[in-house]
């Protein structure tokens, strides 16, 4: 008989255990309003009188104490059965105890609950389809199921399944016996619905526990539930399988081994076994060793208990159903609430009862010592409000007991008393592990869906809540969700796969090997090498200009200067008074309108003119001629100290009329403009040579500047002989390499990856700054957008959707990759990020984004260890070094506020300048001080462009 419909399932289509079953405080008893939570009452059981709504009067509500030798043997039984809620809470502090300890590493081994990581990593986001294969192994039964999901938000999937029964000892056999008959079932499902001609993934349903090392990788811990099949504990099921599988010769491929809830980020099912699952931070857990994102968490609750926790809640009868089981001390929690139990801890309970002549007095009740004499389907039926005493009288004659109508109603008490307990323990233990993770997720509040498979009794969200007060679970108990489950899990994995493979293709060209580095580096060098040729200069994308400063400060540096430190994020305008034990800085930050920078040059200068006069206003300078340095942190031809001629605009910077004109004297003309005549420009330098002379005076080791900031560029102190560029062959001079322009004669294209040139392409200054486009902060949050639009395009990211915003350019900012990376920050807020550029990310979303950040900003960074390798290794042979220890100033937002940036850029370098010991000096106050510095060399008469 085949089934179209998941609807055609029954309650009780085959008892199985899928890793993973629920709990419900207070089940869902006929005619009781289980949402209001109260539970029964023991007076009730006594009189067995219930009230207009079936409820029972209060003497036995939650909390109700033992009142001691007055209680009758049945109360004391129901009230050992029944947790105070203020027990709940304590165990549920246990069980958050034995959570956290399972999930560490250093402890993991001590903990009740293993915390096994199962490898998944995503939960369905509604665009999977295909056809899915799932088989799975229930208590008597296999499964196979055949279902198709459309991609259509998993609406409508399509579902076709088939149970074989299992031979009564297959549980007890070999395992190659069971292997076989289910690999033996799969075949004869496929052939049943003629054997498609492609291959098909495949689920397996598994509900043991297992250690898992990869989705499709599963050692067997150990048996339960009464299978004992031999040779399979500690072996790969799925190998096992897949041998069997072979010898069968089905078309069938792997999927995953674990089925689950779409939409859920929790998973219980109340069947003989009981277990939850749930997406734990994979930070937190240490054996996967998944640092971002989220992995489902097989928790094995069942076992909780197994260390002696549970002691003050397990009753007689419960010690006596385990002293019974065929696992004995092992999986108490399990044993408490799960489906194949509740019949024998009644049926116990019974037992003690009668042997106290508080139940069938005077009747044989040597039946009662029979195990599994009562079912929980038996359990079930006797609480039900309207014939659960007629159900009890039948099933309590039938096995020879001739009850009273006491003894029924008893009974039906201790029915309902064993499962609300089942119900209670098991949102106790929902709620520790929701608390777990609205913690770990550093959350408010956590609201969460809550799958629940197996309608054995349900779970009471209000319990749920009162156990877990920051928490909304969202319960939504389904049927049959196992195998659905196994066939979302398959899919999820493939589309993750595939989702996977589309990433690493698309990022594979931006993650630079060892190889390549070197190969940047050496073609840095070459152009260095040629920059510094007087005859080779022009083929060079460095331009290796020489900055007329020879020397580093030495400390003699004395005076009051003017600084200006245009070209980087501010425009700063500062009063720089160097004395003998320290520089006083006083200083202001002015914006130069996006206007301004692409205007004409006169309103630049004329703009930079007012910020001076009205800092010198506010500084009551006016009247005082300051000598001045200007830092000008663009590519300029220096002809002297204080000449030096723009060659080109970078960092989003047109303003007309400048390029090919001396900037210093751009500036005196505005001042005549403005009948200034406070101003006296002595020095002019670029900020790489201001930085490296601020950080000069603190470390006269400093001889290298280097600025990671909205552009990027580099300067060091070369060997004047080797500056073919300039005469004269003594002492060294600071060459400003201009290193945002390598590549720009096409060196760098094999580089340069599609990302990159539609970045460049849609620059202001396409074709130029190749370098830089690829390092520097102007540009590494728009490569992060035009990678982010192909993920979007290639269906990895946001389900396909993309927003208006993200198509708009420079909407995704650098800093954006500094939050995104930055070590612990939950991916909510990277998620937050995401919503206001009103793209709707999903978790799994967020940790892609991530990558792709971490990945644009690692590359950055090691290109940029590849240049400095460069440069070190110069310097190391132009001074004929074995070894070269230099320092080297360093500023920039960048390389300042990226959380990994300079840490990658450290470790880089060493590995490819190994003969090179590096250290880093961040600037303090920027070049605008080093501008002040050559300033004051420029004042003390000495020339600082003669050699010392
Ligand atoms: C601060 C320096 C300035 C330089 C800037 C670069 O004082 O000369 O231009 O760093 O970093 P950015 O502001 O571009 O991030
Ligand atoms: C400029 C350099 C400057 C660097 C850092 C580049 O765009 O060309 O002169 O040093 O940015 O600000």
């Amino acid at each position: 008989m085949w089934e179209l419909h998941p609807s055609a399932l029954g309650p009780n289509d085959g008892p199985f255990a899928i890793v993973g079953h629920s709990c419900a405080l207070y089940p869902r008893l006929p005619g009781r309003d289980s949402d209001r939570g109260t539970p029964q009452s023991l007076s009730a059981v006594d009189t067995c009188s219930w009230d207009a709504e079936g409820r029972p009067p209060g003497s036995l509500q939650l909390g109700a104490q033992d009142r001691g030798p007055s209680c009758t043997p049945v109360q004391r039984v129901l009230l050992a059965l029944t947790p105070t809620l203020e027990k709940l809470q304590e165990v549920k502090g246990r069980v958050l105890e034995a959570l956290e300890q399972g999930l560490s590493r250093q402890s993991g081994a001590r903990s009740t609950m293993q915390m096994l990581p199962t490898f998944i990593c995503s939960t369905p986001d509604g665009t999977e389809n295909g056809d899915v294969l799932v088989a799975e192994l229930c208590q008597s039964h296999v499964r196979t199921l055949w279902v198709t999901l459309t991609g259509d938000g998993n609406q409508s999937p399509q579902l076709m399944y088939h149970v074989f029964e299992m031979p009564e000892d297959i549980t007890q056999g070999s395992g190659e016996a069971l292997f076989d008959f289910i690999a033996q079932c799969v075949k004869n499902f496929l052939e049943e619905i003629g054997n498609p001609q492609h291959r098909l993934p495949l689920g397996f349903i598994f509900p043991f526990s297992c250690r898992q090392t990869g989705l499709d990788k599963a050692e067997l811990i150990s048996w339960s539930k009464g299978f004992r099949c031999s040779d399979v504990e500690g072996k790969d099921v799925v190998q096992l399988l897949q041998a069997a599988i072979s010898k069968q010769e089905v078309g069938a491929v792997w999927g995953s081994r674990l089925g689950g809830l779409p939409h859920a980020e929790n998973l219980m099912v109340p069947r003989s076994g009981t277990n939850c699952c749930f997406m734990a931070e994979s930070h937190l857990l240490e054996m996967a060793e998944v640092t971002s994102g989220r992995m489902c968490v097989n928790s094995e609750w069942g076992c909780l208990g197994d260390d002696g926790a549970l002691d003050d809640v397990l009753t007689p009868c419960d010690h006596r159903v385990d002293q019974e089981s065929s696992n004995p001390g092992e999986r108490r929690f399990e044993k408490m609430v799960g489906s194949l139990y509740l019949g024998e801890i009644v049926r116990h309970a019974m037992l003690m009862l009668a042997s106290e002549q508080a139940l069938f007095i005077g009747r044989n009740t040597s039946i009662l010592a029979t195990k599994a004499v009562l079912t929980t389907q038996q359990v079930l039926e006797i609480m039900d409000n309207e014939d659960g005493m007629a159900k009890a009288q039948g099933i309590l004659e039938a096995l020879g007991l001739q009850p009273s109508e006491r003894d029924c109603c008893r009974v039906q008490q201790l029915c309902r008393a064993v499962v609300s307990r089942a119900a209670a323990l098991s949102a106790m233990g929902l709620a520790a592990v929701l608390s777990h993770m609205c913690r770990s997720r550093q959350l408010e509040r956590l609201v969460v869906n809550v799958g629940v498979d197996g309608g054995l009794y349900h779970t009471s969200a209000s319990v749920v809540g009162l156990l877990a007060p920051e928490c909304a679970a969202n319960l939504m108990p389904s049927a049959d969700v196992s195998g659905l489950g196994a066939a979302m899990v398959t899919a999820v994995a493939l589309r993750t796969v595939a989702q996977r493979n589309n990433m690493e293709r698309l990022l594979a060209p931006l993650r630079l090997s060892r190889t390549d580095l070197q190969r940047v580096q050496a073609l840095m060098r070459q152009e260095m090498e040629r920059g510094l040729d007087r005859e080779r200069n022009a083929e060079s994308s460095l331009r290796m200009l020489p900055t007329y400063v020879c020397h580093t400060p030495d400390g003699t540096e004395r005076g009051k200067f003017l600084a200006l430190d245009l070209g980087g994020t501010n425009f700063r305008v500062l009063v720089v008074h160097v004395a003998e034990d320290n520089i006083d800085i006083t200083n202001e930050i002015y914006v130069i309108p996006t206007a301004v920078m692409q205007g004409t040059g006169e309103a630049l200068f004329n703009h930079i003119m007012e910020c001076i006069m009205d800092f010198q206003m506010k500084q009551e300078l006016m009247d005082q001629v300051l000598p001045l340095g200007f830092t000008f942190s663009f590519p300029c031809q220096q002809l002297g100290l204080d000449k030096a001629v723009l060659l080109n605009w970078t960092k989003g910077f047109s303003a007309s009329g400048c390029v090919g004109q001396d900037v210093v004297q751009m500036l005196r003309e505005a001042a005549q403009r403005k009948q200034h005549t406070a101003l006296k420009v002595v020095a002019v330098v670029n900020d790489t040579v201001g930085t490296m002379m601020a950080c000069g005076y603190h470390d006269p080791k400093c001889e290298i500047g280097l600025i990671v900031g909205t552009g990027t560029n580099t300067c060091y102190m070369e060997e004047r002989a080797k500056v073919g560029t300039m005469d004269g062959d003594e002492g060294r001079m600071c060459i400003n390499m201009e290193w945002g322009a390598f590549g720009d004669n096409g060196c760098l294209d094999d580089f340069f990856t599609s990302f990159d040139r539609l970045v460049d392409e849609k620059s202001i200054n396409a074709g130029k700054q190749k370098f830089e486009k690829l390092i520097s902060g102007m540009y590494l949050g728009e490569i992060v957008r035009q990678i982010l639009l192909a993920l979007v395009e290639e269906q990895v990211l946001f389900c396909g959707k993309s927003s208006h915003k993200l198509q708009n350019r420079d909407i995704f900012q650098t800093k954006f990759l500094s939050t995104i990376e930055t070590p612990g920050l939950a991916l909510v807020q990277v998620q937050g990020i995401l919503s206001n550029l009103e793209l709707d990310a999903s978790y799994e979303d967020s940790v892609l984004v991530r990558e792709v950040c971490q990945t644009v900003s690692l590359r950055a960074a090691h290109l940029c260890a590849a240049g400095m390798a460069a440069v070190v290794e110069k310097m190391r042979e132009s001074r004929g070094l074995e070894q070269l220890t230099v320092t080297v100033g360093v500023d920039g937002t960048l390389y300042k506020m990226h959380p990994h940036f300079s840490r990658n850029l450290q470790q880089m370098l060493q590995e490819l300048a190994p003969l090179c010991n590096v250290t880093f000096l961040q600037s303090e106050d920027g070049s605008g001080k080093g501008a002040a510095l050559v300033a004051a060399v420029a004042c003390r008469g000495a020339d600082p462009s003669s050699p010392q």
